[in-house]
């Protein structure tokens, strides 16, 4: 039951691979990571990034995997095309099971990536993993779709190159969920809030670490989704703070 982010580092600890490792430990998993980047920055302010080489990030692959069975991985962020190739090869050389976000933007507005890396999560990751959580404004880059509206996420969700829950925040709590070709909606309750930093990391660490528990990919996805809902009512500090 050990699985695996592969992320950046926010210091501030609310979103990327530290708050991952909370959220793994909450729900009860042994979390391992593997920092792509650091970066400068709180909830509310982004100051810059300094990426690891990509040969850097693979020898801390390579060095946990060599001792530890890890079946299940989350990606965060993967700052460039390189390192996205690079996350591509690993998951088949070591046969993982990887949720990807897709991350470009963080919410504080900072850029997580060196270049519009769209085209690469499509062409070289999405096509290796079991899901994708993409927020809206992912999922429009991802698909090439102007989404307004939940059905237009679906649409979107045909597009998408894996399984995919394309998150409600921006669309009434609507969550778009496409599992096999078939898409269902869940609908979550908005939370008037500025707590709202990481919230995507820890949602595809709260599925990981679910689905590491033998949960089927449905009941790990609204498991998640209930985890980081808790997580923006009771945070504070301008992020959350998950309880179960
Ligand atoms: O939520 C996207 C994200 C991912 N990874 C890191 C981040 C953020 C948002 O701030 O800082 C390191």
């Amino acid at each position: 039951m050990i699985v695996m982010s592969i992320a950046g580092v926010d210091p501030s600890a609310g979103a990327g691979v530290f708050a991952d490792l909370k959220t793994f430990q909450a729900i009860g998993v042994y979390g391992t990571g593997i920092v792509t980047a650091l970066t400068a920055q709180n909830p509310y302010k982004f100051f810059s990034t300094e990426p690891v080489h990509s040969d850097y990030i693979s020898e801390q692959i390579d060095a946990v995997l060599d001792s530890y069975d890890v079946e299940f991985i989350k990606t965060g962020m993967l700052y460039s095309p390189e390192i996205i190739r690079l996350v591509s090869k690993k998951i088949k050389e070591y046969n993982l099971k990887a949720v990807v976000d897709p991350v470009m933007v963080a919410t504080s507005g900072g850029n997580l990536t060196k270049e519009d890396i769209a085209e690469a999560f499509n062409r070289y990751l999405l096509p290796k993993s079991i899901l994708t959580t993409p927020n809206v404004s992912e999922a429009e880059k991802l698909s090439g779709i102007k989404i307004e509206n939940k059905e237009d996420a679906a649409k979107a969700s045909e597009m998408i190159k894996c399984d995919s829950l394309i998150t409600g925040g921006h669309l009434d709590g609507w969550n778009t969920i496409n599992i096999n070709g078939k898409t269902t909606f869940k609908k979550q309750e908005l939370i008037e809030t500025d707590n709202l930093h990481g919230t995507g990391c820890n949602l595809s660490a709260a599925i990981v670490a679910y689905l590491s528990k033998e949960n089927d990919l449905h009941t790990s996805i609204q498991k998640a989704l209930d985890y980081v809902y808790e997580g923006i009512k009771n945070g504070n500090h301008g992020t959350l703070i998950a309880k179960l």
